[in-house]
């Protein structure tokens, strides 16, 4: 029955079968999304069956019907052992729309309190950091994911008049930053033991303060884990100078989103970087996504780097339970990302979407 970690069928047995919403959204997540699916299907073979249930929410369902998703969307979703998503975000829409009628509602509901977000150097990538190799960039982010600055708390009074104000309120719940923390500590044990916490404590004198307070008591927990504390402004020009010295990061919902912007950029591309929206005790499905968004500028031309979300399906197959699989699809893109013929646009090739799925997809017949 074993091989290797892949929970492949015994002999008379029905292969495991995962039922997966797919929502491949807007703009580039129309052409990434099929690309990361083709990839997952290949990977599966015999060893387990995913149902796909390809669901087209989207801006265009919000032209349609005037919701991005079905108002018992939330329920739908629940059903399914994981959800793949695209990207969202359209310019015939304001980003808030799109944003909060869609991916925010899903994180919350199904308290996906922790993002993963790795960040490495994958081989034969060249990133904008000359001295660094995929020695030097290998790191984690976790990113806060339901609460912080993405709260939605807040509102907007005297709307367009000189007297107008905005509240947009960060909330922070101990109960919330703490299992965050535990989270990023039990990751950093599986890796080089490091855990950096990211805030502006020295601004930011409640929050962050409180979340400076949870840190030093959870690391007590730790002592296998050594800990650095940064701001988030030196974090970032660390991650520049020396990203060497990052293991794991864990910073706020929007710390860790700009973060892990400047991380996508330094591993080469924005396109390669993947995402898992975890709900780390499994009451509800996780959510598996690129970083990137819809891309406009590109969408429709068959050139967008689909590695990002191929990546993030990988995490999603390692999340069900088959690392084997997950091990492979990562194995396959390390091979094709040493390629330069099947380097895309962002990554100063000429290589289409197509072309790239193929590779990956062939490599894992080897
Ligand atoms: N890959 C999903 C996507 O469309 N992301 C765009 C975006 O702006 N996401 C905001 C966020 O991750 O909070």
């Amino acid at each position: 029955m074993s091989d290797g970690g892949l929970q492949e069928a015994a002999e008379g047995e029905a292969p495991r079968e995962y039922r997966i919403a797919s929502i491949a959204g807007d703009g580039i997540g129309l052409e990434v999304l099929p690309a990361g699916i083709a990839v997952l299907e290949a990977a599966a073979g015999t060893s387990f069956r995913v149902v796909w249930e390809h669901l087209d929410w989207g801006t265009d369902r919000y032209h349609r019907t005037g919701a991005m998703m079905p108002a018992d969307g939330v329920d739908q979703l629940r059903a399914y052992d994981a959800i793949y998503l695209g990207a969202i975000g359209d310019p015939s829409l304001p980003d808030h729309i799109t944003l909060w009628g869609l991916l925010l509602p899903i994180r919350k509901a199904f308290d996906q309190y922790v993002n993963v977000r790795p960040v490495r150097l994958l081989p034969g990538v060249t990133g904008p950091l000359r001295a660094k190799g995929p020695t030097e960039i290998d790191f984690v982010c976790v990113r806060e994911n339901t609460e912080g600055e993405y709260a939605g708390v807040g509102g907007r009074v005297h709307r367009g008049t000189q007297y107008e104000v905005a509240l947009e309120t960060a909330v922070f719940s101990r109960f919330n930053v703490e299992r965050v923390m535990r989270y990023s500590f039990e990751l950093a044990r599986t890796r080089r033991k490091h855990l950096t916490s990211v805030t502006k404590s020295n601004a930011q004198q409640f929050s962050m303060t409180m979340w400076d307070d949870v840190f030093d008591l959870v690391k007590q927990d730790y002592p296998d884990v050594a800990t650095t504390s940064l701001l988030v402004d030196a974090a970032a020009a660390l991650m520049v100078r020396a990203p060497e010295r990052f293991d794991v990061v864990v910073a706020s919902n929007l710390f860790a989103d700009i973060l892990t912007d400047l991380g996508g950029a330094i591993m080469g591309s924005l396109g390669l970087a993947p995402s898992a929206n975890l709900d780390p005790d499994r009451r509800f499905p996780s959510m598996f996504e690129p970083v990137h968004g819809s891309a406009p500028d590109i969408a429709g031309q068959g050139i967008a780097n689909p590695i990002g979300a191929i990546w993030a399906g990988a995490m999603m197959l390692e999340h069900l339970g088959q690392p084997a699989a997950a091990a492979r699809i990562m194995a396959a893109v390390e091979t094709v990302s040493a390629d330069p013929a099947s380097a895309t646009a962002d990554l100063g090739g000429s290589a289409s979407t197509t072309r790239v799925t193929e590779a990956v997809i062939a490599q894992l017949s080897t």
